[in-house]
Parts: structure tokens; C-alpha cells; sequence
């Protein structure tokens, strides 16, 4: 539109007094959710409420986007299949500066806000930490005015609902667009076509050039919803853009002309099955089409939504990693490397060395797994069936790499074997990691381990080939979310004794440190934390009729349940203090509440095993009067954002214990620290971190380190002959093995205890046990002393600063993107 003048587009009623908010809740009820005040539900109330928050975001977020196509700003794109966002209302309040003035509002309609948010069902969008760190990257990027969208898939159905039933994982469907979804725009207009199948044609040019054009095959259509995340206290609101798909009008019509109208209409859900569910993270599993389809749906889509954006304002794709920088969120997004080559090449008719450099100067990718198994690697002959031109163009960017690898090593053929972007044995595959690599220029771990690991070990070769493309960058958590609207208690203490500066400089909680020693200021914290204690030993009661002692120390273990995780060796400490404690009335620890949550993925035996293991063990302490009043066992269920934030600010003991080596980062390890827990950790992913800089006087450390580990490995682990040699241990192992904690089917735990016996105990968890109990000792010794525990935990909280996201997102934006705010 010309001439448009945003002040005539000013909405009429949004103002921020109780009495307008008042106004305009009704309003919405009435003329959006069609409901009067008599009639209403809370849910309706709800919507309501999400409505008019949603209104108040809306102008920053269109004049966020004029400003960028104003100045031209250079724009960071995040790819990722997973988006963990959880709850938005109480994240736009507080984000806005709003939510005071809505409770009061509220309140005059005899309304609970808080009650109200309970209802809003969490975007489970993803499976756990690399899904909830895209949400987090999100939140610092609108935070700190950076220009930034994020791209991935809206999946009908997040995250399963785990349930627990008769001790045992199941699984249920998360259908949380039932009732609506206010915080997303449906954008039927912005729909494109995506490409599966089909073939390549060769041609000649009318100037000679030999040219590729991939033809037929199926199409499905990709449409676009948009997602406000807006900052906090800031004008900046960023946007989301996630695809669904829809059935292809073309396909549709075709059929519908040969009178099929039936099969025309039912066929439609075949494509749009593409954005139905989630994959739950089954890192090993493979070969599943599905999952590829969708990477390359929504990568295709936003491929040509960024390309759109550009030539909007651009018209030379040389300028494009001037204008853009795209950050690959793992390898699962990793296609759009030959997308991007195969639109330049095919579409635009650049040549193969300049569509190669501006590709390789505008992907970037972050890598979040060590674990060999779990790298993603596709059958050569799937990519050739679904997506034919891709896999050309990927064997010719292996051709050309494997040249220049060849220049500077001649005659060394296990290099390029290892190097290649295919792997022959076993069925040929394609390695997305060495296609990310290569097609970068910049690659990240997500802590200093994992990144020296990954330069040092994974792909040693490739960092010798490019010494200048591997980097570090620690991951972090939003203080927003993880602190601000988790822990309004220890929040409102916080700001009372520095001033509220933190939530966007973390930096801040360092004047915390001299309060450490500051009796008031102890007492103070330890009663917050109190405070959160009693209201999960509240909820607890609530919805698992279980009766915790908010007296009690809480110690927890929350995290997808894995077996490097190691949760089994949790289990093994808890079992040694049931037994302690019921052999001798007067040993001395403190009465203690260990809880545990996770989700195993459907088709995990051994981590669903261990679910039901977890419940066994905690059946058999409920009902020992020995330990009652002593020990508890809870596993909450259906751990998610929302649980997290009702757990971590109650807990006071953090356990972080995966064998060393394996953890990526771990950010769980951070939300817990940031809330006054102290860690009981392994030296591993970014625990070593945490440790220095909270000081190791303040950090349980055990365990072997990664380097030890290796070496053990090499020189020949044997579990057998540590369980020999550790009484209590063998007496722990046999009781789980002959049935003791499943008296009605005594081999359940059979496979388990094989595994740490006979299989080779692969994660070392034997290798661990007795230093893990010492670690207990001494965090027991100083539990008892509550004003040295107190300081702890408050040089804890203090000295977290570091793992804000906003700091991980400024070093994104320095190293990698190239990206500053926009002057408006
Ligand atoms: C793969 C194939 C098929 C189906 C699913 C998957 C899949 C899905 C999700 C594979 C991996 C994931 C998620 C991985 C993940 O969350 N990694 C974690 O990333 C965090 C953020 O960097 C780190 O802190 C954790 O250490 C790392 O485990």
C-alpha cells in the first residue's frame, strides 16, 4: 500500500489500566470467543486474556518488522526442527510489563490469573534440550533487538504426554491445537509447493550451458504460521514462522477430473501427514522416511521464503551473506546445503564456484552430539528415490572436496574414506555431518569439552582441513523464563537486594557475591527456596497424591531419560541409602526426597526399563516403614517446560551425572545452578564449566574424567570385577537382579543387570558408584551445616552469569552471523 501510515492502523482499545484491560477482556469474550460472563468458562477466560496480550504485542511486532526492511538489516535465520516454547501468556506479561495491571484486572472479575495460566497447554514442539535451546536463542535474539526469525515445523502433535501406569512409560497423544492456539497467525497466502520424487532433466541452454531441472514427482504445499516472541522490556517482537502441510491443489484437481472425489479428498491426509507428529528422540533409530520428508519440507520451505525476503529488496546473490546468515540447528536441517546449491544452480543459473561460495559464507551449523551412533546419516538410495537432483549435487560437492583433500594429501585413500560425505560400508549413506562441515563456514560445539572433543576426536580430520572453522560457543538458558517467571520468589529477593537489571544482564547477579556471607541475606534465601519446596510438595500432593516433606532435602534428577544419563547410577546411590538407613536407625543423613522425570523415547527398551525400575524402587521405600520419614522416591510424570519450571526452583540439589565424554552441554545443569542448586556432577559437557565457575568448594565433583574414561576403555573395562570387590554394590546389583524390587516377576530387570555385568557396562556406570557415594557423603556433611549450604547456594546463583543465553547469542552474533541491531 502507498502512503501507508501506521498511526491510522492504532487499535482502539489497548490500553494497560485495570479498567481498560477490564474492557477489553470483555470485549473479546463477547466478539471473539462468543461467550458472555455468565456463560464463560476459564478456558474461554483464558483466551480471552491470550487475546488481548496478544493485541498488545502486535504493533511492535509489524514496526519490528518495517524497521528491518527499512534498513536492510541483515537478518539471521534459525533452522530447527524443534521449537520447545512451552507457555507463552506469563512470557508476554511479564515481556511487556503488563502482567501486574492484568491480575488486578482480573481480580475485579473475580478471577485467578495464575489459575488461568495453569490452563494454557505448553508448544511441546520439541524433545528436550536441543529444542529448548532453540527456544531460549530465540528469546535472547528479541531480547537484544537482533533481527532473527526462527523456522521450523508446526506439528500437529508435540511432545507425546508421558503416563505412568503400573510403574510403566505410556505414551499419549499431545493434541494441543485442540482448544485453539491464540498465539499463532495462520498465513494461508504464504504457502509454497514442495517437491518429493520425481526426476532430472539435463538441457542445454540457449548459451551452451549444460542446465538441471528436477520435474514430476509430488508435490505438497507448505503453509506458513506465524509466532510473536517478543523481547523483554524492549519494542522488539520477532517472529516464528513454522510450516504445516497441506495437500496440493494441482494433485487434488487432477484426481478430482477423473471423477475420483472420494479417494481425491482421503489422499489429501497422506501429504499432510508430513507435519502431523513429532519424532520423539530416538537418536540411534534410522531409516525413517518420514523424518527425512520432513526435513527437507520444512527446509525447502523456508529456503524459498528467505529467498523471496531477499530479492524483495536485492536483486545480486552475491549480496546474500551480506544480507543473510542461516544457522543450522543441528545436522536435521542440514539438506538446505544442496537446496541452496540446486536453487542457485537450477532456478538462477549462477556457476557451480560462485553458488558454492555464497552458500558455503551463509550456512553455519552447531553440533549438538558426540555419540558416533548418533549421527545422522541417510541411505544413499532414499535420497536418490525422494529427493534425486539433492543427491547429485551432493555426490558432485564430495567430488570437488575430495579434489582438494586430495592436493594436500596425495596417495592417503583412508583420509578421503574417512573424510568422504558418503560411507560405503554397510550400504552407502550420506554423512550430514560432513556435508554441514563442509558447506559452513563457521562450526560450533555447545561447551568447551564438547568443542575440544569434537576438533579433537569426532572430526579431528576435518579440523585440520579447516582449522579456522571450528569454534566454541557455550550454551546458555533465558534468565526470563528460568529464573524471572519460574522463581518469582527468589526473583523478588534478588531484585530487592540489587535491583531488577539482571533479567537482562545477568552480569548483574555477581553483586550477589558479597551476600553470600550475609547471615541475613542466608536466612532469606533459604527460606525462599522453602517457599518453592512447599508449593511442589503442594502440587505433588495435588496430582500424584504423594506426600513429600518440604523439610525434607530435595534432590533431583530431571532430563530425558537415557542410558548415558545414567540414571541408573542414581538408582544404585538411592538403593545404598534405603539400605544404610534401614540397616542402621542411626545413620547419620538427612532426611531426604530424591525426584526424578523424563521421558523415554516409545521404542527405547532399556530407558523405558529403567522408568519402570525408578517406580519399583520407589514403591518398595513408600511402603518400608523403616525409611519413612527418611527416604522418598517420586518420579513425576509427563516432565515438560512447565513441570521444569514448577521443579527447579524447589530444588536444592542438582544431579548432573552422564558418563564423561558424552553430554553435549547439558542445560538443564544451568537452570538448576541459576536457581540456588548446588550440582553433584561428573566433569563433563558444560557441568566443567559450571564447576569453575562457581568454584569446586561449591561443586559435588565424582567420577572418571573423559580423558579416563577413554583410556579405561582402551585398556579394558571390567564392570565385573569392580561389583566383586564392593560388598554393598553386589548386594545392590543381585537384589535388583533376583527380583527384590519386582517380588511378582523376578527376572524384570534381568537385561539391566546383564548389561552392567556382562555387556561391558558401556556407560561406566559401576566405574563410577563409589565415587559417586562419597560425593554424596560430603554433600551430606554439608547439608547439615545450613548457613555454609546456604552460601553455597547463593555463590551458586551469583556466579551463573555466564550461561545467559544472551551471552550465547551475542557470541553468535560477533562470530558467526555477523549481525547487530538495526538503527531504527
Ligand atoms: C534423530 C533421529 C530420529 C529421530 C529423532 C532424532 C533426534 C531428535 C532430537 C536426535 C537428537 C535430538 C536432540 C538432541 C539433543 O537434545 N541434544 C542436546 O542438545 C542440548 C543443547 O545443545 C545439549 O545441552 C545436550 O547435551 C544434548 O544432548
Amino acid at each position: 500500500m502507498s502512503n501507508f501510515d501506521p498511526d491510522t492502523f492504532k487499535h482502539d482499545y489497548l490500553g494497560t489500566e485495570p479498567d481498560d484491560i477490564q474492557l477489553s477482556i470483555n470485549n473479546r469474550l463477547v466478539y471473539t470467543i462468543g461467550k458472555d460472563p455468565y456463560t464463560a468458562v476459564a478456558h474461554d477466560w483464558l483466551q480471552a486474556l491470550s487475546y488481548i496480550t496478544r493485541d498488545r504485542l502486535i504493533e511492535r511486532w509489524m514496526e519490528t518488522h518495517r524497521s528491518y526492511y527499512r534498513t536492510g538489516a541483515k537478518r539471521v535465520y534459525y533452522l530447527s526442527m524443534e521449537f520447545l516454547i512451552g507457555r507463552s501468556l506469563n512470557n508476554a506479561l511479564l515481556n511487556i510489563g503488563f502482567r501486574e495491571n492484568c491480575e488486578e484486572a482480573l481480580k475485579q472479575l473475580g478471577l485467578d490469573l495464575e489459575e488461568l495460566q495453569q490452563l494454557e497447554y505448553d508448544a511441546a514442539l520439541g524433545n528436550g534440550g536441543l529444542g529448548r535451546l532453540a527456544a531460549c536463542i530465540m528469546d535472547s535474539i528479541s531480547t537484544l533487538d537482533l533481527p532473527g526469525t526462527g523456522y521450523g515445523i508446526r506439528y500437529e502433535y508435540g511432545m507425546f504426554r508421558q503416563a505412568i501406569e503400573d510403574g510403566k512409560q505410556i505414551e499419549l497423544p499431545e493434541n494441543w491445537l485442540a482448544a485453539g492456539n491464540p498465539w499463532e497467525f495462520p498465513r494461508p497466502e504464504v504457502v509454497y509447493k514442495v517437491r518429493f520424487g520425481g526426476q532430472v532433466m539435463e538441457y542445454q541452454a540457449p548459451d551452451g550451458q549444460r542446465r538441471h531441472s528436477w520435474i514430476e514427482g509430488d508435490e505438497v504445499l507448505a503453509m506458513a504460521y506465524d509466532t510473536p516472541i517478543p523481547g523483554f522490556h524492549t519494542e522488539t517482537v520477532n517472529n516464528l514462522r513454522l510450516w504445516s502441510a497441506k495437500a496440493s491443489h494441482d494433485f487434488d484437481l487432477e484426481c478430482f477430473n477423473q471423477g475420483d472425489y472420494i479417494r481425491a479428498v482421503a489422499d489429501k491426509t497422506i501429504s499432510e501427514n508430513l507435519s502431523k507428529v513429532l519424532y520423539p528422540d530416538d537418536r540411534s533409530s534410522e531409516n525413517q522416511e518420514l523424518r527425512l520428508r520432513q526435513q527437507y519440507f520444512f527446509v525447502s520451505a523456508s529456503l524459498q521464503d528467505i529467498l523471496r525476503r531477499f530479492l524483495q529488496i536485492n536483486s545480486d546473490f552475491q549480496d546474500l551473506p551480506e544480507k543473510i546468515a542461516i544457522q543450522l540447528n543441528d545436522t536435521h536441517p542440514a539438506i538446505s546445503i544442496p537446496e541452496l546449491m540446486r536453487l542457485l544452480l537450477d532456478e538462477y543459473h549462477l556457476q557451480w564456484r560462485d553458488a558454492w561460495d555464497i552458500t558455503t559464507r551463509t550456512f553455519s551449523y552447531t553440533n549438538h552430539t558426540l555419540l558416533p551412533e548418533a549421527l545422522e546419516s541417510w541411505p544413499v538410495g532414499l535420497l536418490e528415490r525422494l529427493l534425486p537432483r539433492h543427491m547429485q549435487i551432493i555426490y558432485e560437492i564430495n567430488r570437488r572436496f575430495l579434489l582438494t583433500v586430495t592436493h594436500l594429501h596425495p596417495d592417503d585413500i583412508t583420509l578421503l574414506q574417512r573424510m568422504s560425505l558418503i560411507e560405503e560400508e554397510g550400504g552407502k549413506k550420506v554423512r550430514m555431518a560432513h556435508l554441514a562441515i563442509v558447506g559452513s563456514h563457521k562450526v560450533n560445539g555447545v561447551s568447551e569439552l564438547h568443542s575440544n572433543l569434537l576438533q579433537e576426536k569426532t572430526f579431528s580430520d576435518f579440523h585440520e582441513f579447516f582449522p579456522d572453522r571450528f569454534i566454541n560457543i557455550t550454551n546458555g538458558v533465558t534468565p526470563r523464563r528460568w529464573l524471572n517467571e519460574a522463581n518469582p520468589i527468589l526473583s523478588q529477593l534478588i531484585s530487592g537486594a540489587i535491583g531488577s537489571e539482571w533479567i537482562k544482564d545477568l552480569g548483574q547477579l555477581e553483586r550477589l557475591q558479597p551476600l553470600a556471607d550475609d547471615s541475613e541475606f542466608q536466612q532469606r534465601f533459604l527460606e525462599a527456596k522453602r517457599a518453592n519446596k512447599a508449593r511442589l510438595a503442594d502440587l505433588i500432593m495435588f496430582y500424584m497424591r504423594v506426600t513429600v516433606d518440604p523439610d525434607s532435602l530435595f534432590d533431583v534428577q530431571i532430563k530425558r531419560i537415557h542410558e548415558y544419563k545414567r540414571q541408573m547410577l542414581n538408582v544404585l546411590r538411592i538403593i545404598a541409602l534405603y539400605l544404610r538407613i534401614c540397616e542402621n536407625p542411626d545413620y547419620d543423613a538427612p532426611a531426604r526426597t530424591v525426584i526424578l522425570a523424563g521421558k523415554s523415547a516409545p521404542g527405547y527398551q532399556m530407558a523405558k526399563l529403567t522408568i519402570r525400575l525408578i517406580n519399583d524402587v520407589a514403591s518398595i521405600i513408600d511402603s518400608d516403614p523403616a525409611v519413612a520419614g527418611r527416604l522418598k522416591l517420586v518420579f513425576i510424570p509427563n516432565y515438560d517446560v512447565s513441570t521444569a519450571c514448577d521443579i527447579i526452583p524447589a530444588a536444592e540439589l542438582s544431579q548432573q551425572i552422564s558418563t564423561a565424554g558424552m553430554e553435549a552441554s547439558g542445560t538443564g545443569n544451568m537452570k538448576l545452578a541459576l536457581n540456588g542448586a548446588l550440582t553433584m556432577g561428573t566433569l563433563d559437557g558444560a557441568n566443567i564449566e559450571i564447576r569453575e565457575r562457581v568454584g569446586p568448594e561449591n561443586f559435588f565433583t565424582f567420577g572418571l574424567t573423559a580423558e579416563e574414561i577413554q583410556k579405561k576403555r582402551r585398556l579394558g573395562y571390567d564392570p565385573h570385577q569392580v561389583y566383586e570387590s564392593d560388598p554393598e554394590l553386589k548386594r545392590i546389583i543381585d537384589m535388583i537382579g533376583q527380583g527384590y524390587f519386582s517380588p511378582e516377576e523376578p527376572k524384570r530387570y534381568h537385561t539391566i543387570v546383564d548389561n552392567l555385568l556382562h555387556k561391558g557396562d558401556h556407560f561406566m556406570v559401576l566405574a563410577d558408584y563409589h565415587s559417586y557415594m562419597e560425593s554424596d557423603a560430603q554433600m551430606c556433611a554439608l547439608y547439615r551445616d545450613q548457613k555454609a549450604w546456604a552460601k553455597a547456594a547463593i555463590l551458586n546463583t551469583a556466579n551463573m552469569s555466564h550461561f545467559s543465553c544472551d551471552r550465547t547469542v551475542q557470541e553468535y552474533a560477533e562470530k558467526v552471523w555477523s549481525i547487530k541491531p538495526p538503527i531504527r
